[in-house]
């Protein structure tokens, strides 16, 4: 049995809602709650330690991500701001460049600091990792020359874009799915066309996925800090990420944007429970 090692990753400095922090831990709480049987697929869990909180809390943490995720392991990261690929992928890309990525979500998270309408470094995580705008010092320990390339990727669910991110799409030919495309094709379309494309472009013999959950409707997963109504319906997901799993290429993925803090009734923060850990269980199998 394939065994996987679980990283909390609470990241919250990419965006202005602490809560996302907790993401990890609310989850696994519920899978303990509930004696889930997906925790038997976990044989190392990861977590960071924060006792020394200082002035670079983020950086201490993306040091800690990329350290953890230098693994032979097949890894779930937990965040967390989406902002944590940037230290996730930087270091799974050092081991494996032609790992093919899927990214749900519905922003594009490929604005620059000079793009940005907001700032806010989770709306930017791509722009760092296809070397549209360079690291910042403080990033140093990122550097690496495997970026990744307009091919090796394919987004799911876009449907909140600004302007500059459309012309960025655009002119590199990104592939992607909108929100729209994802809900009107068969989960064998969107399986077959996805992989084709990555196989053409010689890329995905190994499958990281970035999920975002703003990816899905905000009626399955509520506790989120920018949720985008008409989202990823959440069976045809399922049922993708169990024909993904199926693949066994899937050898890494990360689950971000989860808010417990932002849930306006005990029933979302069920709702967004109960759909989480649907979409591990449909990708890791228990
Ligand atoms: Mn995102």
């Amino acid at each position: 049995m394939t065994q996987w090692k679980w990283l909390d990753a609470p990241i919250h400095e990419g965006q202005t809602h602490k809560g996302v922090c907790l993401g990890g831990q609310t989850l696994l709480e519920h899978l303990r709650d509930t004696h889930s049987p997906l925790l038997s697929k976990f044989n190392e869990f990861k977590f960071y330690d924060d006792a020394n909180k200082t002035s670079e809390a983020m950086v201490n943490k993306f040091h800690f991500l990329h350290d953890e995720c230098q693994t032979e392991k097949n890894l779930m990261i937990i965040g967390g701001d989406h902002s944590l690929s940037i230290a996730s992928l930087s270091s799974i890309l050092k081991n494996d460049p032609k790992r093919g990525i899927l990214w749900f979500d519905a922003h594009g998270d490929v604005n620059h600091p000079d793009s940005s309408p907001t700032g806010h470094l989770h709306g930017m995580p791509l722009a760092y990792l296809m070397n549209r705008t360079p690291l910042e010092e403080r990033f140093d320990f990122l550097k690496s020359n495997h970026f990744i390339q307009p091919q090796q990727i394919v987004y799911f669910g876009l449907r909140d874009l600004d302007p500059d991110e459309v012309a960025f799409l655009d002119e590199s030919s990104v592939k992607f799915f909108s929100a729209d495309d994802y809900n009107n094709k068969s989960v064998d379309q969107l399986f077959s066309e996805s992989f084709l494309y990555l196989k053409d472009n010689s890329f995905g013999e190994s499958i990281h996925i970035s999920f975002d959950v703003d990816s899905l409707d905000p009626k399955d997963f509520p506790c989120t800090g920018t949720p985008v109504n008409q989202g990823l319906n959440l069976p045809k997901t399922l049922s993708l990420l169990e024909r993904l799993s199926q693949t066994e290429k899937v050898k890494s993925a990360e689950f971000v944007e989860f808010n417990p803090e932002l849930c306006q009734t005990p029933e979302d923060l069920a709702q967004s429970n109960t759909t989480l850990g649907s979409c591990l269980k449909a990708l890791i199998g228990a």
